[in-house]
C-alpha cells in the first residue's frame, strides 16, 4: 500500500476541525440516543481523580446508559470509589479484577459481563482520562444503526490530537501505517479506544481467543472484526492528552504489539497462500 497524495498533505498536520464538528453536532441527536439500551465498559487503574467525574459526564448524556468499570485493584482505591458510587446507583457496575492485570484483559471480563448480564444492544469501550469525551457517545449510537462497528479516529483527515508533541504523532501515525500494510486491517487508528459495537457483532467474535493482555488488545480485536467481515464507519475524533494520572503505556505493553502484529502477518499470508 503506497502514501497516496492526499495522505501525504496530512500526514503529521493537526486538524482537528472535523473531529469539533463532529463533537457540536452530536447533540442533535441526543434525543434518538436517549431510548436506546447501551453499556459503556471503562478499565481502569489508578484512576482516582478521574473515575468520579467520568462517571457523571456518562450519566450526563445518556442517563440510561449501564456503567461497566473494571479495576485492576487499583493502588490508589480506584475500586474503592467505585464501589461507592454503584452501590448507590444500580447502573454503575464494578468488576474487581484479581492477578495479572491488562486493559486486554479487563476489556475481556468487561464484554463478557456484559453479554452475559445486562440487555444492552450497544457495547461502547472508552478511557476513564477523558482522552474520550462523552458527549461524542451520541453520534457514534447515531452511525451504529447503518454499522457493525464505529470507531473513534485520530487520524481521519488531519491528526486531531491536543496537547501532544509532534514526535508522538510521527510515531503513531507511522506505527499505524505499518500495522495496516502488515495486517491488513485497513483503519485509520488501529490502536484506538473509543468504539462502539453492535451486540451481535460482540457476540460472533470469540473473546476467548483473544490472547492480548494490553494495549495490542485493540489491534486483535480490529482484526478479529476485519475477518469476520463486518461493517466499519470510523469518525473523527477530538483526542485530548489526560490531565490528571499517569498514562500506563509501558515498554511491555509495546513488546507486545509489535509481536502481535508480526503473529497476525504471519496468519495473514498463510491464509493467502491456501486461498492461491
Ligand atoms: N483495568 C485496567 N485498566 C487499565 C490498565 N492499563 C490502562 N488501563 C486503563 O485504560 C485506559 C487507557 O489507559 P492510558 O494509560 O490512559 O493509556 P494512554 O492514553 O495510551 O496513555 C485508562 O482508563 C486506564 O486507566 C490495566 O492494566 N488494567
Ligand atoms: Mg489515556
Amino acid at each position: 500500500m503506497l502514501l497516496q497524495k492526499s495522505e501525504i498533505c496530512f500526514y503529521l498536520l493537526t486538524d482537528t476541525s472535523e473531529a469539533e464538528k463532529l463533537l457540536a453536532e452530536s447533540n442533535n441527536y441526543l434525543r434518538e440516543a436517549r431510548p436506546l439500551k447501551i453499556a459503556v465498559v471503562i478499565p481502569t487503574y489508578n484512576e482516582k481523580d478521574n473515575i468520579k467525574k467520568i462517571i457523571s459526564a456518562i450519566s450526563e448524556v445518556l442517563p440510561q446508559a449501564d456503567i461497566v468499570i473494571v479495576d485492576d485493584n487499583s493502588p490508589d482505591g480506584t475500586g474503592i470509589i467505585a464501589d461507592r458510587l454503584s452501590s448507590q446507583n444500580s447502573c454503575i457496575h464494578l468488576i474487581h479484577r484479581r492477578g495479572e492485570r491488562g486493559l486486554g484483559l479487563a476489556y475481556i471480563d468487561g464484554f463478557k459481563f456484559v453479554l452475559n448480564n445486562l440487555d444492552a444492544d450497544y457495547i461502547f469501550e472508552m478511557d476513564a482520562d477523558f482522552s474520550h469525551n462523552p458527549q461524542y457517545l451520541p453520534i457514534f449510537l447515531h452511525y451504529i444503526q447503518n454499522y457493525e462497528l464505529v470507531s473513534g479516529s485520530r487520524f481521519l483527515r488531519g491528526v486531531s490530537i491536543k496537547n501532544r508533541s509532534l514526535w508522538r504523532n510521527i510515531i503513531s501515525k507511522t506505527t499505524k501505517w505499518f500495522v495496516n500494510v502488515l495486517t491488513g486491517i485497513k483503519l485509520t487508528d488501529v490502536t484506538g479506544g473509543f468504539k462502539c459495537f453492535r451486540r451481535r457483532l460482540l457476540e460472533k467474535i470469540n473473546l476467548d481467543k483473544i490472547e492480548s493482555k494490553g494495549y495490542a488488545f485493540q489491534i486483535e480485536i480490529s482484526y478479529a472484526v476485519r475477518s469476520i467481515g463486518a461493517s466499519i464507519r470510523e469518525i473523527p475524533i477530538l483526542f485530548a492528552e489526560r490531565t490528571a494520572g499517569a498514562s500506563k503505556m509501558s515498554t511491555r505493553i509495546i513488546l507486545e504489539g509489535i509481536w502481535l502484529v508480526l503473529k497476525l502477518s504471519l496468519q495473514r499470508i498463510r491464509q493467502m497462500t491456501k486461498l492461491l
